[in-house]
């Protein structure tokens, strides 16, 4: 029986991370914390790209760019759709998780969903690096993780570099 579990070791290549500009001050924090938490599992910043939407409903075009290069062992969406007084927040916030999730069905790229969605600006900036913890860098140590996963399914030995290289 074969058992895959992905691990926290980045494989060799290439990370992107789309963020959006729409809450741009949860959005740096949020992207703060994901460069962090790659650079600490060993992607150095050399090996990481980066591309701004406009807004979270954006992100899914602009990661499917990106995923279609064949260039990037994991692709990282970042973004913060906070409710307003409008249904606005409903359309954004599934089109933009219906959209990460088709990029990477699409492609065959792990596409991760970093995009907040919250009831208040409280609750976005507890998520981006106050008490909640940190959700960028969460979804960082997620691309690694899909990656070396993607990685031993299609039967790549890590250890001599990954098929991103
Ligand atoms: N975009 C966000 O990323 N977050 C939001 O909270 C938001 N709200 O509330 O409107 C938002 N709207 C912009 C949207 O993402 C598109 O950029 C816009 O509709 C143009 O397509």
């Amino acid at each position: 029986m074969a058992v895959f579990r992905g691990e926290l070791t980045a494989p060799a290549g290439r990370f992107a991370i789309v963020a959006s500009r729409f809450n741009s001050l949860v959005t740096e924090a949020l992207l703060s914390g994901c460069r962090d938490s790659f650079q600490s599992h060993g992607v150095t910043e050399d090996r990481i790209d980066v591309a701004w939407a406009p807004g979270s409903f954006e992100i899914p075009l602009v990661a499917r760019k990106l995923a279609e290069t064949g260039r990037y062992a994991a692709i990282v969406c970042l973004g913060c759709v906070i409710k307003g007084e409008t249904d606005h927040y409903d359309h954004v916030a599934g089109q933009a998780a219906a959209g990460v999730m088709q990029a990477g069905l699409a492609t065959g790229t792990p596409v991760i969903f970093g995009v907040l969605t919250t009831d208040t600006v409280e609750q976005a900036l507890n998520r981006c690096g106050l008490k909640a913890g940190n959700k960028g860098a969460e979804a960082a140590t997620t691309a690694i993780e899909m990656a070396d996963l993607m990685n031993r399914i299609a039967g790549v030995n890590t250890s001599y570099g990954a098929r991103f290289a």
